[in-house]
């Protein structure tokens, strides 16, 4: 078992699913918080996870991510996060990494949205000799249809490194058709899309999936809950998934990966990513993520890396590909 952790270790890699703010190390959040109130403020979150269902584990999980918010106040604090995060994710053995983040202003709007963009790439560039860096923009689940098409155009302004849209944020609020217009237009212009669906169990939750798999986007993220139709449709229309084990074990509140929809999708031969969702707050890196999949469902190493060679196929920057799968032979080949 330690040679398959070392291998999972060492294999190069690709994240697809990654929060830029919820990659943040522990260490630099409890820096930005410089009040005690809201340093007493995550303690108790953190204290109160475990206790709860799925609505509530949720609900403690963005109210972290509000504390976050409100700390997170100018470039530098998003330059750090950006360069401790790729250095998080370089000494993981990641090789390519769509880093997702919903773009926002500081200073009562002084400071643009388009800047907070530029800090991003100014340090995705700084480290581009070590980890190739993709922007996907998150569109928040609260947002208006306004502020969703500036997220649009700042796609297409920054065209080279944005390769994609997201849509995020608290899965209580069901605001995906109100957003249909500018996932369509996303279409049109070729940009790939990303939808976070069925993060909660509940009827709202289901009743939106199926608008979210009507509007066919080119990746789904988590599906952890779905009817069994809903599930053969994905299938059937193989539609990628992107799969975060920790995240949504937490979240789902399961006790082992046994019962984690990995294994049925993976047993269809589904198209798939394993990804980390918000490595800082949830504590885990991409090849623990990984190696725990892989020790559960009893996987070797030709199969690790014939699944990482079809994930590979699932980038949205399909210029990287080849670059990707390449990697990965000649990792195999040495072995
Ligand atoms: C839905 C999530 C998420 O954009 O500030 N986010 N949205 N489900 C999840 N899984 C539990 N994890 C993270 O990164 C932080 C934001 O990503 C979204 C939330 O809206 C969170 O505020 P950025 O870089």
């Amino acid at each position: 078992m330690a040679d398959l952790r070392y291998f999972c270790q060492s294999i190069p890699k690709i994240e697809l699913h990654a929060h830029l703010n919820g990659c943040i190390r522990s260490s630099t959040f409890r820096q930005l918080l410089t009040s005690s109130d809201d340093q007493i403020r995550l303690d108790t979150l953190d204290k109160n996870f475990s206790s709860g269902d799925t609505h509530s584990r949720m609900a403690n999980v963005f109210e972290k991510f509000a504390l976050l918010r409100s700390c997170v106040t100018n470039l530098d604090d998003i330059r750090r996060i950006t360069r401790e995060t790729l250095e998080d994710f370089i000494d993981d053995n990641v090789m390519y990494v769509e880093l997702r983040t919903r773009p926002r202003s500081f200073d009562n709007g002084k400071i643009p949205s388009s800047n907070y963009i530029e800090a991003i790439i100014e340090i995705i560039k700084e480290y581009e000799e070590k980890i190739c860096s993709r922007l996907i923009l998150s569109i928040d689940r609260t947002q208006t249809l306004e502020q969703a098409m500036e997220t649009l155009k700042l796609a297409e302004k920054y065209r080279t490194y944005v390769v994609g849209l997201d849509l995020s944020g608290d899965p209580n609020i069901k605001s995906f058709e109100r957003f249909l217009p500018v996932f369509n237009l996303a279409k049109d212009r070729n940009l790939s899309t990303t939808i976070h669906i069925g993060e909660l169990p509940d009827e709202e939750c289901l009743n939106e999936n199926n608008l979210i798999i009507n509007y066919k986007p080119t990746r789904l993220g988590h599906f952890n809950f779905r009817t069994n139709e809903q599930e053969q449709r994905v299938i059937k229309e193989k539609i990628p998934l992107e799969l975060c084990p920790t995240s949504n074990l937490l979240t789902m509140k399961l006790t082992n990966l046994t019962e984690h929809h990995f294994n049925l999708f993976y047993k269809n031969k589904h198209p798939l990513a394993i990804c980390t969702d918000d490595s800082g707050l949830m504590n885990c890196c991409l090849s623990s993520e990984i190696f725990d999949l892989v020790q559960t469902f009893n996987l070797t190493k030709q199969e690790i890396y014939d699944f990482m060679l079809q994930t590979c196929n699932l980038i949205f920057d399909k210029n990287m590909i080849d670059f990707c799968q390449k990697k990965l032979k000649d990792f195999f080949l040495k072995q």
